[in-house]
C-alpha cells in the first residue's frame, strides 16, 4: 500500500531535488501538489488505479504530476526521481533539517565539497571549508555548525515522558495569562503516543497577538523558533512546541483537527462528506444548499473554508455529536475501529488512573531501588493506594552482580516485609521480579516462588532472539504455575533498544488461558507493552497489570503513563489486575 503521505513525501523530495539542481517554479508546483495529496480524503493508490485523469482531478495536481503518481503507485518508483537521486546522491531530508540549509545550499555544497550527509556537513564546517565556497561566509558556516546538533536531535522523536512535563508546565503557564480563554494540548501528546515529534498546544483567545507574545516570553523557553500573528514555535528542554491560537467559537473544531491522528481525521472527514458536510479546523458545516463553486472544499482561503451552515465548532463533543458519534477519547484516535464503535455506541469504558489500587512491581534498596521497604510502602499509602507489592530483583541473567537477591536473601526479606506489613495501614504483598532466561526458565527456585505472594517474571537478557524463540520463551514463563505477571514483556527501551520481537496474539492467548497478567510497564523509557500490543491482550480476554516498576517514591508518579498506554490499547478497568481490590487480587495470584 502506498499511503497519501508516502506519495506526498516523494513529491516533496522531488521538489527539493529539482530546486537543488537550479530548476525554478516547478519545485513549488510539486510542493503544492504534495499538500493536496496529503490532505486528500481518499487513498491515492486506489484513485491511481482508475487512471491519470482521476488523479489529475485533485486540486493543483496537473497531468505531469498525476502521471508520476501513477508511475509510483504502479512500479514503486519514479524514473525521473531516481535519475535526480543518482545525479545528486545526498541525504536531502537530513541535510535540509539544518536551519539555514535549503535544497539550493545542499546542491551547491555537493558540487563544491561533495557533502552528502549530516556528518560530512559537520566535518566540512569544522574544517572551515564551507566559508571558502562562493556565496558562503564565515557567519553562514558558523550558523550551520551551531545548528547541526539541533537538527540531529530534531531527527529523533522525544519520549512521551520527556515531552509531557514540558507540555504540562507550558499549559499551566498559559492558563495564567488574562488573554487566554482556554488552553489544551493537541497532536500526539494529547493521544499519549509513546514518542512525540513535537508538542502541539492550542489556545482559545480573542487576542492572538497577546497570546503569542506571552508564549514567546515563557521563562522555560530555550529559544523561539518562529512567531507569527496566530502561530509560534519554541524549544524547551529539547522539545519543540507549536502553538496555535484560535477564536473561542472555533476551539473545538481546531482541537479535533489538530489532535489527529491524521488517519482518524481522514475517516471522520469522509463521514462528513457522505452527509454533505464539510469538516475542517474551523468547524463542521452543512454545505448541501451551497452551489458547487462556493462549496469548493479545496480552496484554501479561510473564508471559503467557513462556507455553509455551521453545525459545530466551539465544542469538540459537538463536532462528534453532529456526525452521529459519541465523543472519542484522544487515546483511541488512531483509526483502528474507534469511529465505528462511536457510531454503534460500543466504545470501551477506558481505565482511569483512579481505578488503580496499587502497584504490582516495585523495588527497594534490597536490590537497585533507592529507598527502604518502609519508605516505599509509606509513599504508596500517601498516594491513596490500598496495596503495595515489593518485587526486588532476583539474581540471574541480565542482572548485574551484587544487585539481585538469591533464594536465601529472598527468604530473609520475607521477614522484613512481614514486619513492615504488620505496621502498615495498606496491604503489603511480598514478591520478586525474577528473570526469564533465554530458554524460558526462571532464576528463582520453584518452591520459593510458590511461597511468595506475587511473582513478576521479566526478560533481562538475550533480547535479540527471533520471534518464535522469544514467543516460546515468554509463553513458557507465562504458564509457570507460580508466575502472576510477565514484566516489561519485550524489554524495549524507547529510542534506543527495539526489544524482543513477539507474536503478541499467541502470547496474549497463552497468558489469558494461564491467568497470567501481561505488564504495561509505566517507566517512560519502556512503556512496554505498547498500546498496540495491549490491544491483543484485551482481544484475547486477558489481563494487564499497570505497574510503575518504581525504584523510588517519585517514580510511583509514572503510573499515569501506564494508564494512558493502557487506554491506547482499549483497556477497561475489568481488564486490569491492579484495579482489583486487594482481596480479589489475592485470589487471582497463584
Ligand atoms: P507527532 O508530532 O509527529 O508526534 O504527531 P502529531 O500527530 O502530533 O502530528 P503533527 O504535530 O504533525 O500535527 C498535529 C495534528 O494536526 C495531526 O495529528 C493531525 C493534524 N494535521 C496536521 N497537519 C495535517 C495535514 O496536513 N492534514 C491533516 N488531515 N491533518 C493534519
Ligand atoms: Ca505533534
Ligand atoms: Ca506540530
Ligand atoms: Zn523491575
Amino acid at each position: 500500500m502506498r499511503s497519501n503521505d508516502a506519495v506526498a513525501r516523494l513529491l516533496v523530495e522531488f521538489a527539493d531535488r529539482l530546486e537543488a539542481t537550479g530548476v525554478e517554479y516547478k519545485p513549488n508546483a510539486y510542493r503544492r501538489a504534495a499538500e493536496n495529496v496529503a490532505d486528500y480524503p481518499e487513498p491515492i493508490d486506489q484513485l491511481a488505479e482508475t487512471g491519470e485523469d482521476a488523479v489529475a482531478e485533485i486540486d493543483r495536481v496537473g497531468d505531469a504530476i498525476a502521471s508520476k503518481i501513477v508511475e509510483y503507485v504502479e512500479t514503486g518508483s519514479i524514473d525521473e526521481l531516481e535519475d535526480l537521486r543518482d545525479s545528486l546522491p545526498v541525504e536531502m531530508a537530513a541535510l535540509t533539517s539544518v536551519e539555514g540549509v535549503g535544497p539550493k545550499t545542499v546542491g551547491t555544497l555537493y558540487e563544491a565539497l561533495g557533502i552528502t550527509t549530516l556528518d560530512e556537513l559537520e566535518t566540512a564546517a569544522e574544517a572551515g571549508e564551507i566559508q571558502e565556497v562562493t556565496g558562503f561566509g564565515a557567519k553562514t558556516e558558523q550558523n550551520i555548525r551551531e545548528n547541526i546538533p539541533f537538527a540531529r536531535q530534531s531527527q529523533q522523536r522525544e519520549r512521551l515522558g520527556a515531552a509531557r512535563p514540558v507540555a504540562d508546565d507550558l499549559c499551566a503557564y498559559l492558563d495564567t495569562l488574562d488573554t487566554v480563554a482556554r488552553v489544551d494540548v493537541a497532536g500526539s501528546i494529547r493521544r499519549w503516543k509513546d514518542t512525540i515529534g513535537d508538542v502541539d498546544v492550542l489556545v482559545a483567545s480573542d487576542d492572538s497577538e497577546a497570546v503569542v507574545a506571552g508564549f514567546t516570553e515563557w521563562g522555560d523557553a530555550d529559544d523561539v523558533i518562529e512567531a507569527g500573528s496566530h502561530k509560534a514555535s519554541l524549544r524547551a528542554d529539547g522539545v519543540r512546541v507549536d502553538l496555535r491560537v484560535v477564536v473561542p467559537e472555533e476551539f473545538g473544531a481546531a482541537l479535533q483537527y489538530f489532535t489527529g491522528s491524521k488517519d482518524h481525521n481522514v475517516r471522520l472527514r469522509n463521514r462528513a462528506i457522505a452527509r454533505d458536510y464539510k469538516l475542517n479546523e474551523y468547524g463542521l458545516f452543512d454545505i448541501s444548499d451551497l452551489d458547487t463553486d462556493a462549496a469548493d472544499t479545496t480552496s484554501d482561503t479561510a473564508d471559503s473554508q467557513r462556507g455553509g451552515v455551521k453545525l459545530a465548532g466551539q465544542s469538540e463533543a459537538a463536532m462528534y455529536a453532529e456526525l452521529g458519534l459519541a465523543w472519542i477519547p484522544p487515546e483511541l484516535r488512531e483509526d483502528t475501529g474507534e469511529i465505528d464503535a462511536a457510531a454503534e455506541g460500543t466504545l470501551p469504558t477506558l481505565v482511569e488512573t483512579g481505578d488503580i489500587n496499587g502497584d504490582c512491581h516495585t523495588h527497594s534498596e534490597w536490590s537497585d531501588g533507592g529507598n527502604s521497604i518502609e519508605e516505599m510502602v509509606a509513599a504508596a499509602a500517601d498516594r491513596g493506594d490500598d496495596f503495595h507489592c515489593v518485587t526486588d530483583h532476583a539474581t540471574g541473567p541480565g542482572i548485574i552482580e551484587g544487585i539481585g537477591l538469591d533464594d536465601d536473601a529472598l527468604r530473609e526479606q520475607m521477614v522484613t516485609v512481614d514486619a513492615v506489613a504488620a505496621d502498615s495501614d495498606i496491604t503489603v504483598f511480598h514478591g520478586v521480579e525474577t528473570n526469564i532466561a533465554a530458554d524460558g526458565s526462571l532464576s528463582t527456585d520453584d518452591e520459593l516462588l510458590a511461597e511468595l505472594d506475587i511473582v513478576v517474571a521479566s526478560p533481562h537478557s538475550a533480547l535479540d532472539q527471533d520471534t518464535d524463540a522469544a514467543t516460546d520463551r515468554l509463553c513458557q514463563a507465562a504458564t509457570h504455575p507460580s508466575v502472576d505477571v510477565i514484566g516489561h514483556p519485550t524489554g524495549r527501551l524507547l529510542n534506543s533498544r527495539a526489544g524482543l520481537s513477539v507474536d503478541m496474539t499467541r502470547l496474549a492467548e497463552t497468558a489469558a488461558a494461564a491467568d497470567t497478567a501481561l505488564e504495561i510497564n509505566a517507566t517512560p523509557a519502556r512503556l512496554d507493552l505498547a498500546g498496540e500490543a495491549v490491544r491483543a491482550v484485551v482481544e484475547a480476554g486477558g489481563t494487564v497489570a499497570i505497574n510503575t516498576d518504581a525504584h523510588s517514591p517519585a517514580e510511583l508518579d509514572n503510573r499515569r503513563y501506564g494508564v494512558k498506554t493502557a487506554r491506547r490499547g482499549w483497556v477497561e478497568p475489568t481488564d486490569v489486575l491492579n484495579a482489583k481490590p486487594s482481596s480479589e487480587l489475592r485470589a487471582f495470584l497463584h
